[in-house]
């Protein structure tokens, strides 16, 4: 069998919003709060597939190509903790209807290929901070970063030397209205 990697579905942040998120994150959230995720790495799920085979991962490509879905406009207006994940993130405060699906018919192509997908509702989230086990105090909810969702991919999720790195193996276009 083929070497497994770690692969997700996911939308990429514009650069401009990673940036103005940073900068908003150093001047929110003190340095104990919990593990800042690197600029590069701020990213929405849509579904995770785990370890998986190159074999299943072309199988998941081929659905995913097949994917007919309008582009969305995502608007990150709301903010949260999980503390048992540990989990500092950012979210839509309505999801719009394009991602749901979006995410709705990647989890289930994934669940029919055989990665299992969790039974808890899709909350769509990008991670801000890891390691966040402690109370956080959360801000003021003044703050919207809106933008354009006109293609989704497929990562690589590697881990080496202290670091975690998302590489885009694929993406495919969003249908323009
Ligand atoms: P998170 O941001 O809430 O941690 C790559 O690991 C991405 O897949 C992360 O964004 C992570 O979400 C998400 N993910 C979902 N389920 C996961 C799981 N069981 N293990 C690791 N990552 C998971």
């Amino acid at each position: 069998m083929s070497e497994q990697k770690r692969l997700f579905f996911g939308i990429e942040l514009p650069r401009e919003s990673r940036q103005s998120i940073i900068q908003w994150r150093a001047e929110t959230f003190a340095a104990e709060a919990g593990r800042p995720v690197a600029a590069e790495n701020l990213h929405l799920t849509l579904a995770f597939l785990g370890e998986i085979s190159e074999e299943r991962s072309l199988m998941l490509q081929h659905s995913a190509g097949r994917i007919r879905q309008p582009a969305f406009t995502l608007t990150l207006d709301d903010a949260g903790h999980w503390p048992r994940s540990g989990v500092v993130w950012l979210g839509p405060k309505r999801a719009p209807r394009g991602l749901l699906q979006l995410a709705e018919l990647l989890r289930s192509q994934a669940a029919r290929s055989g990665c299992p997908q969790s039974t808890l509702p899709f909350h769509p989230h990008v991670t801000l901070l890891r390691n966040a086990s402690q109370p956080v105090a959360l801000p003021p909810r003044n703050f919207s970063w809106p933008f354009r969702v006109s293609r989704f991919a497929l990562y690589h999720s590697s881990y080496s030397q202290g670091r975690t790195r998302y590489s885009e193996v694929a993406h495919w276009p969003l249908e323009q209205p």
